[in-house]
């Protein structure tokens, strides 16, 4: 197809504004999908996505249309709209010239609204302004067509109002995609550059690469080169997506596609690498890489253990698998004392996590506990000590909150409960931005859900990472008779280590059943003891069948008994019920 007819774009929008469905509707009109295959939020394949009704991948799909008699390539990529998979989006705006930007028109503005704008500016796309659900009653079409001009300056004429539910106004969106969107730059007389912008593992194929050719044109059955990792290889197939994969001979200038390659680890195909041609002579041509991305970093882990234990070296091989197509996973060993062997696995978020566990339980039926969420730590020496001690430093974020004007107050309360310190505030045609400064951890502490129900779900959040900071942390333990539950310790603010232990001892006392010896329950902070609960025996009665009152065979009896049971605490391994210990790990989930 000749370049000026081929339009590469993205739908983004905040979570749940409707691009899925808007994607749906596209495929419809231009024939993509037969009718009868037809589903709900049909780029959504993976189970999890179709189950929770959420998109958690980039999902490419290539449509023609015919307008004014002249025929078309369309590659829509549909986007993730949650915080935690933001890296999907800001790989496919480098793929792509242009983007719809949706708008819900009974949310308006959202957090990832803004920020997915930002990314779409910052890489030079042209975006059309589209405000989605108008069939919806309690939409507020005038107040979110200020806003949208207010806030990213589109001119009111430029917006387009559209229900991808019932269709209204898609095919018009449609046209404006080809009349309003650039046609891909680049320069088919170059050498190969193509840009990689994502990578799946398939257990036939071996590793399919996404590609977006920037320059030039690949064939079937020519040898390329991944630019950075240096690796040569021949390509056995290449093609683009129906959105299933559909063969083709050859990818050229400004098309989005597939190639697959004889490579079958995943590791050596790099995101964001360059794809040129292995041919020597015009390699020496002084080919300049494409900028690439900058990978995210995990940034909360958690202990990761079977639920049975014998199930570690299957749980082993489901992470080996899913890291294949989740490379944002990463892991190593730990063992508790009460869990068995497990992982340390690092996440992107909290939805993240979740969605593994998910995964585990459904792709390879096995059931895991998630223990102890932690943020990374990162140690340096403490100048004020002479000696060779370490400070923590934590992360810390830049909290970006958008809501409606009224809950201005309450979110303010929280943030400031949480250690944040308030870097701005403004006011909008009918939302505020507050910004904060803030300890990442406070997103393991619940803060999300804090802000979503002190504003009744309509707050939304962004962050960045902007620096570590020391961190004034202690170590909480909580032991039952003097020996550590591993997995119930944590590391945690030393202005709420107290609490945080009085309150876990406390739990774990109401969790735990009598047994034949005392169990004296400890929370420790930095080794010192600061509470105490105490479980007493079962008390068995040695004297029920003894008559009358030989007070001082009774006594002996009762002595008697008391040295058996010290014997017993000596003796006895504590053993705490699994259940009890679940029920407080899983409070985490
Ligand atoms: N009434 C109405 N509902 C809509 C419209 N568009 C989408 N929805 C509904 O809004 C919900 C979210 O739609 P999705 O298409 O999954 O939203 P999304 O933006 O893809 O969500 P994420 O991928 O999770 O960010 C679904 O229940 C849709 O049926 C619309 O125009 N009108
Ligand atoms: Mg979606």
């Amino acid at each position: 197809m000749e370049q000026k007819n081929i339009r590469n774009f993205a739908i983004i929008a905040h979570v749940d504004h409707g691009k899925s469905t808007l994607a749906d509707r596209f495929l419809e009109i231009t024939k993509t999908v037969p009718k009868e295959k037809m589903a709900e939020q049909f780029l959504d394949q993976n189970p999890i996505s179709r189950r929770r009704g959420i998109t958690i991948k980039l999902a490419p799909v290539r449509m023609n249309y015919t307008l004014n008699a002249e025929s078309y390539i369309l590659n829509l990529i549909d986007t993730p709209g949650h915080v935690d998979f933001s890296y999907e989006v800001s790989r496919t705006l480098a793929a792509c010239e242009g983007a719809i930007l949706l708008v819900d028109a009974t949310q308006g503005i959202q957090a990832q609204t803004v920020a997915h704008f930002r990314e779409a500016k910052k890489q030079n796309l042209v975006m059309i302004p589209v405000i989605n659900k108008i069939d919806l009653e309690a939409a507020q079409v005038e107040s979110v067509t200020k806003e949208l001009v207010e806030t990213f300056k589109f001119k009111n004429e430029e917006i387009i109002y559209i229900s991808a539910k019932t269709g209204k106004n898609v095919e018009s969106l449609l046209e404006a995609v080809i009349k309003r969107l650039p046609m891909p730059k680049g320069e088919k007389d170059k050498t190969l550059r193509g840009l990689i912008f994502d990578a799946v593992y398939d257990e036939f194929r071996g590793v399919v690469a996404y590609v977006r050719i920037v320059d030039g044109q690949v064939l079937k059955g020519e040898k390329v080169k991944f630019y950075q990792n240096n690796i040569e290889s021949e390509i056995t197939d290449l093609g683009y997506f129906s959105p299933h994969l559909v063969a083709a001979d050859d990818l050229t200038t400004g098309e989005i596609g597939y190639i697959i390659t004889g490579i079958k680890d995943i590791r050596k195909v790099r995101v964001g690498d360059t794809l040129t041609t292995s041919n020597f002579q015009l390699l020496t041509s002084n080919l300049e890489p494409l900028p690439g991305y900058k990978i995210p970093k995990p940034m909360v882990f958690f202990g990761v253990y079977p639920r049975n234990t014998h199930d570690f070296i299957y749980l082993r091989e489901s992470l080996a698998k899913l890291t294949l197509n989740d490379t944002a996973l990463s892991y190593t060993e730990e063992y508790s004392s009460y869990l068995g062997s497990g992982f340390r696995v690092g996440f992107l978020g909290l939805l993240h996590a979740q969605i593994v566990k998910e995964r585990i339980k459904q792709e390879f039926n096995l059931e895991i506990l998630l223990t102890m969420p932690q943020v990374l730590y990162e140690k340096k020496p403490d100048p004020s000590s002479a000696s060779s001690g370490q400070v923590m430093l934590e992360p810390y974020m830049k909290l970006i909150v958008y809501t409606p004007k009224d809950y201005v107050g309450q979110i303010m309360n929280i943030c400031q409960s949480r250690k944040g310190s308030l870097l701005d505030l403004n006011y909008h045609e009918s939302y505020a931005v507050l910004s904060y400064d803030m300890p990442y951890s406070m997103f393991i502490r619940g803060i999300s859900s804090d802000l979503k129900s002190a504003s009744e779900g309509f707050a939304s959040l962004d962050y960045e990472v902007t620096s570590y900071k020391e961190a004034d942390l202690a170590k909480v333990e909580i032991k039952i008779n003097d020996i550590p539950i591993d997995v119930l310790s944590e590391l945690a603010y030393k202005d709420e280590a107290i609490s945080t232990a009085r309150k876990k001892a406390q739990r774990l006392k109401n969790s735990l059943q009598r047994q034949q010896f005392r169990q004296i329950i400890q929370g420790v902070v930095d080794g010192e003891i600061v509470t105490r609960e105490e479980i007493p025996p079962f008390r068995k009665d040695v004297l029920a069948k003894m008559s009358g009152g030989d007070r001082g065979r009774k006594d002996k009896l009762l002595e008697a008994q008391k040295k058996g049971k010290s014997r017993m605490i000596l003796h006895a391994k504590i053993s705490i019920p699994q259940e009890a210990l679940l029920s407080m790990i899983e409070e985490n989930d």
